[in-house]
């Protein structure tokens, strides 16, 4: 688009509400495209920035797995916590809406019917897994199984959350469903698909030809081998029971997919925010004079450029005039991961940083600008939070925040606390090369940031602000009176010096307010100036404060980021790995006793001690638990439905004996109330027969039955194992039936 748009549309990705939202995603999507957005509006254009929760999927009832909760639960506690997060980090939406609201189950049904009444789609049978127990399909994350790649026992039918492996249920070892525990079987089912294959001469002159110049070359690059590698129909209906019901009478049990939904929430939230403000919404869907633009993370590429694409084509819509999406941002040089807990959430951010301090928005700028600097916009970056402090330090500290507070200092001390006169006929090279400095400084930001380069474009803020404290630096006028004495003329030079500073510290206002927005106000409030003066048109200007104009004191822009304080967010992020990795390995150890996952793995073998001691997680006494650790030494984060799985029972040791030639195994007799199991325990070298008899325990009670030294053990009994290699009971504080339930 070359004329200037009549108006804008930017949209940022849809989070699902299934978890909270970490600083790559901000980085990724809704930081620069808050950064547009503040530009477009100083600039007085047209735009309405779209965004919401994304609350359909199979993300969403799994998270409610987890959390033993329901669906709708979720996405109420998630929705509201992200787009809290997002609001205290100056994130400016003008809509944050809901994919699960009524009006966008409308606009994505009437999409969908739009679209299949003129046989854009097809309808074509296949075959899907199916649990003949809970009487539903499955979707690819309800089937577990043992990772054929790294051999954990929890990998899910799409991912193996261990290893990152993608995976198709076809892939597991041992498949079986969430829902029953049953191995899935296949079933025919019909669905309706986006033929994408006839699109695609579209995509290649649209994105190939019409777009290589000005969209990032890793997004076309995406595209390109997306459609050179041959576009393939793509389903677009799903057999689940959580999402926008299909809406034809045959439809029976099928939603629509979550990626054939979703991107639509841009739409019935644009209809949402055109209800609210009582705008007419449809031009900005419709007429070509909009510009629209997808803020995304890498991940989301062939989403938004080339499946919506298509949908909007064959809808009537207008396309996106550019996607720029954006690499990974890792932390402390790790991809960041919630499952093995290394990550840094908006929230925690928040908590620690932000609701401590008594406004605490200098800090919420200092992120910002932080996360600008490493903008991952060609490759992947990083975030540590020694970069953290440092950026902060050089830049927002030493360079802006130093610059602004010299100037005031310095105005109210020499100039009485006045903007001072320029006096023309006193000024020098350096005094004119500096106001030169303002205008090119702004030109180039606004180019930069039309190409959507925003680390480059805050970079170039702040160089004006150094230049400006170069220019200080070379003019002294602290010291003029002292070395040249106190004379009008001399006065003069202190003038003209500070009424340039004050009017590059007005324009600074100006440039850094997308980047730093809170920075922005606070300016204004110590130049006594109102928020138009923040318009973009008044960048540039060197008259913006007029002389003789009183201003308030300097008020502090920024902090230092305190060594204490990076030093406490780095153990606090191992910690939290390491408790995920313990979590992680508890799961392994209970998992790992499950014969179907032994037998997938040669070697491994039933042994009594072997959950309690791994989860201990210190030196395993076993061959069995030494070999659980080697092989899979942390495990994903299990849902609810994993847990309930086991039948734990509280038992009591009724007799014990030694397994002949075993030095490790006991026989044990155990009371489980309505029956009495044989156990084979490998705990021989911690305890004597005789010591144990008559002690509670807790039995797996459902564990199948295995064969050791020839005797057939039927369950096995937990014990805890000490940092010294000893193990402990595990049992009830008072004596309970044998028999009663442990959960
Ligand atoms: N919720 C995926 C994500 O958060 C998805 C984006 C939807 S945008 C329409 O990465
Ligand atoms: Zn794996």
């Amino acid at each position: 688009m070359t004329n200037q748009p009549k108006r804008y549309l930017i949209t940022a990705a849809l989070p699902y509400a299934n978890g909270l939202k970490h600083i790559g995603h901000l980085a990724g999507a809704y930081l620069p495209a808050d950064i547009y957005v503040r530009y477009l509006r100083a600039q007085k254009r047209d735009v309405a920035f779209i965004c919401g929760s994304d609350e359909h999927g199979t993300a969403i009832p799994i998270q409610a797995m987890k959390e033993g909760t329901t669906p709708r639960a979720i996405i109420d506690k998630y929705h509201e916590l992200i787009r809290e997060n997002f609001a205290e980090l100056g994130i400016s939406f003008d809509i944050y809406h809901r994919t699960s609201e009524p009006l966008h189950h409308e606009t994505a049904q009437e999409f969908f019917t739009s679209l299949n009444s003129r046989g854009e789609l097809e309808v074509k049978e296949s075959e899907q897994y199916y649990d003949e127990e809970a009487k539903t399909f499955l979707a690819d994350r309800f089937i577990v199984g043992t990772c054929p790649v790294c051999g954990n026992p929890r990998a899910y039918g799409d991912q193996c959350e261990n290893c990152g492996t993608s995976l198709s249920p076809e892939m597991l070892i041992n498949p079986h469903s969430t829902l029953s525990g049953r191995p899935p079987v296949r079933k025919k089912t019909s669905h309706w698909y986006l033929p994408l294959d006839r699109h695609e001469t579209f995509l290649r002159e649209w994105i190939l030809q019409d777009h290589t110049d000005d969209w990032r070359a890793s997004v076309v690059g995406q595209c390109r081998s997306w459609i050179d590698g041959g576009l393939q129909p793509r389903a677009v209906t799903r057999d689940l029971d959580w999402g926008v019901k299909v809406p034809l009478p045959d439809a029976e049990g099928k939603v629509l997919y979550v990626w054939f939904d979703a991107p639509i929430g841009y739409i019935s939230a644009t209809r949402q925010w055109g209800i609210n403000t009582g705008k007419d919404w449809e031009p900005y869907w419709n007429d070509k004079e909009t510009k629209l633009v997808h803020f995304i993370g890498k991940d989301n590429i062939v989403f938004h450029c080339i499946i919506f694409p298509i949908m909007l084509k064959l809808h009537g819509n207008i396309l996106p005039d550019n996607v720029p999406a954006n690499e990974f941002v890792n932390l402390e040089g790790e991809k960041m991961s919630t499952s093995r807990g290394w990550k840094l959430e908006m929230q925690d951010y928040i908590d620690d940083f932000v609701r401590k301090e008594n406004g605490g928005e200098p800090l919420v700028d200092s992120l910002r600008y932080y996360l600008t600097t490493i903008s991952p916009e060609t490759k992947d970056s990083e975030f540590t939070w020694k970069g953290f402090q440092d950026a902060v330090k050089s830049g927002p500290v030493d360079n802006f925040g130093n610059f602004v507070n010299r100037t005031f200092v310095l105005m109210h001390k020499l100039c009485n606390g006045k903007v001072p006169p320029l006096h023309t006929a006193r000024m020098d090279e350096a005094d004119k090369n500096m106001l030169e400095t303002i205008g090119a400084a702004k030109k180039k930001v606004e180019q930069l940031l039309e190409e959507y380069r925003f680390r480059e474009a805050q970079f170039e803020v702040m160089a004006l602000s150094s230049a400006a404290n170069g220019y200080m630096q070379k003019k002294e006028p602290w010291i003029v009176v002292k070395t040249l004495g106190e004379t009008p003329e001399n006065q003069q030079l202190i003038d003209n010096c500070l009424h340039i500073c004050l009017q590059v510290t007005a324009n600074l206002a100006i440039l850094i307010h997308p980047f730093l927005p809170f920075t922005a106000k606070k300016m204004l409030h110590m130049m006594k100036v109102v928020e138009k003066m923040l318009d973009w048109e008044n960048a540039g200007k060197i008259n913006l404060l007029s002389v003789g104009y009183n201003l308030r004191a300097p008020e502090l822009l920024f902090r230092k980021i305190e060594d204490s304080e990076v030093k406490a967010q780095i153990e606090k992020l191992q910690a939290a790995k390491a408790a995920k990795e313990a979590e992680n390995a508890a799961v392994v150890a209970a998992e790992g006793a499950n014969p179907q996952d032994s037998a997938a793995k040669p070697g491994a073998g039933p042994q009594s001690s072997k959950a309690a001691s791994s989860t201990a997680g210190s030196g395993a006494k076993t061959e069995t638990s030494a070999h659980t650790k080697e092989e899979t030494p942390a495990k994903a984060t299990i849902v609810y439905d994993d847990f309930a799985r086991l039948d734990l029972r509280v038992g009591k040791i009724l007799t014990a004996e030694k397994v002949e030639k075993a030095d490790k195994l006991l026989k044990l007799l155990v009371d489980l109330g309505s029956e009495q199991r044989t156990i084979v325990s490998g705990i021989a070298l911690h305890f004597t027969p005789e010591e144990i008899i008559g002690r509670q325990v807790v039995v797996v009670a459902n564990l199948a039955p295995r064969k050791m030294r020839g005797i057939e053990s039927n369950g096995m009994i937990l014990m805890a194992e000490d940092k010294g290699g000893k193990l402990h009971f595990v049992n009830p504080d008072n004596t309970v039936e044998p028999g009663s339930g442990v959960s």
